[in-house]
């Protein structure tokens, strides 16, 4: 990790870091974007012919026979692993599940006094592709994660697909209940969830995260298949006045052990804990090959002059995860995808059991929107109902409006149910 102090003679020096910090999102997809163009149009273009052919030579799939993992194999996965792994994963679904649950948003109507009826109705999408990453890590976790809120919204159709599925993503898809499960990744699976082939029918969203090509493959398709967000490396922020070294230390080892391009920053106004957490990082990086290149890459602590600055940096760096000291920290956070609150709150609670989802929005997306959630897998749409009182009350004001706009049949649609009818000539 490199120090950085933001006031002083590296003042300019910081200044330019946090403004290229403010703006890292997609920059690397574009290197990737050629090849992954290729591999999605020959998919939807050749359908399974191609699929299957990439699939035996980026996912070792033997044959065709292979691409569907049946009900057997789940279940089979699901006795094979510890019985403690089977409850820690169930102890995980229930949390994940009763949080998405009190998520979810609700159908309602209000009928105003002159008898205009307004609301919502909640719908889930019809089909959905849930990605588990199965590269250097297996993620189960990442099933649960995304297929939970699914199932919670109501969709009725929950696919997951995943290159090499370790047994313990195949068991968690059994205590799920899925029945979709597909041996196929990258920007590949992706094409096929996106438009379909002779074996996997095609899903209305994708979602979850995946390496640069499955990233890409998602900005590729968005057009035609709804995507979750274009998720990049993981990313961790501590902002702490008070925190522990070894429990701040240990959180951002932890979160840049995902990837070499993972981003860890602490920051803090307070010199001698910048000091100590550094040294600790470098005690507990060593035998953590990737942390150790992440950080050495991108670890970052930002020494400020006040802790009002810490703030204003941690709002303007917007990370996926943000660590903060305090309840009464909230206050203060503007843009973080997630937030963990004092020495208790380690970070991988919260990609595991805490509940809150931990697809989350990285590259400062986190200014715009928060993690995956139950509202991803629903549409609200909307109703109005007039009774001819209500028509009366509101009819004149839109009619003004339409007018103003030019919009002659608009303006007759409204007038036509304001004026009297005429005295038809025929008696019917
Ligand atoms: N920290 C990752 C999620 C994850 N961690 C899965 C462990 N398994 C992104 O939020
Ligand atoms: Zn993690």
């Amino acid at each position: 990790m490199k120090l950085i102090r933001t006031f002083g003679r590296s003042r300019q020096s910081a200044a330019e870091l946090i403004a290229t910090l403010e703006v890292r999102g997609g920059a690397a997809l574009d290197t990737v974007m050629p090849a992954v163009s290729r591999i999605v149009s020959s998919v939807r273009n050749q359908g399974d012919r191609a699929l299957l052919r990439y699939g035996r030579e980026f996912d070792g799939l033997p044959g065709a026979e292979s691409l569907r993992v049946t009900r057997e194999e789940m279940a089979e996965a699901w006795e094979r692993i510890e019985p403690a792994l089977r409850t820690a994963l169930s102890t995980a679904a229930e949390q994940i599940r009763s949080f998405a649950e009190k998520q979810m948003p609700q159908s309602w109507t209000e009928t105003s006094a002159d008898g205009l009826t307004r609301g919502q109705v909640v719908r889930p999408i019809g089909a959905v592709g849930c990605y588990v990453p199965s590269g250097r890590h297996p993620l189960p976790s990442t099933l649960l994660m995304t297929a939970i809120p699914a199932q919670v919204a109501g969709v009725p159709r929950v696919v997951a697909i995943s290159p090499r599925p370790a047994v313990e993503a195949l068991a968690a898809a059994h205590l799920l209940g899925i029945s979709e499960f597909y041996r196929i990744g990258g920007a590949h699976g992706i094409a096929a969830l996106a438009y379909g082939t002779a074996s996997i029918p095609r899903v209305e969203k994708i979602v979850g995260p995946g390496n640069l090509y499955v990233t890409a493959a998602k900005r590729t398709v968005a057009f035609d298949c709804a995507i979750d967000m274009l998720a990049g490396p993981t990313e961790i922020v501590v902002t702490s006045e008070k925190g522990r070294p070894a429990e701040i230390a240990s959180d951002l080892v932890a979160q840049a052990e995902h990837d070499p391009e993972a981003l860890a920053i602490f920051i803090t106004s307070r010199e001698e804990l910048a000091r100590t957490v550094m040294t600790e990082v470098k005690d507990r990086a060593r035998s953590n090959p990737v942390a150790k290149e992440s950080l050495q890459r991108n670890g970052v602590v930002l020494l400020t002059a006040t802790p009002a600055e810490a703030r204003d940096l941690t709002n303007r760096i917007a990370p996926e995860h943000l660590t903060v000291d305090s309840f009464a920290d909230l206050s203060w956070v503007q843009s973080a995808g997630s937030v963990f609150v004092g020495r208790w709150s380690a970070q991988p609670m919260g990609d595991y059991i805490s509940g809150p989802n931990h697809t989350l929005p990285t590259g400062g997306m986190a200014r715009v929107r928060g993690g995956l959630s139950v509202n991803d897998f629903v549409k609200l749409i909307t109703v109005q109902e007039y009774t001819s009182a209500s028509m009366r009350e509101l009819g004149p004001e839109a009619f003004l409006l339409a007018r103003a706009e030019g919009l002659v049949g608009h303006a007759e649609a409204i007038l036509v149910r304001l004026s009297k009818p005429r005295k038809s000539r025929s008696s019917n």
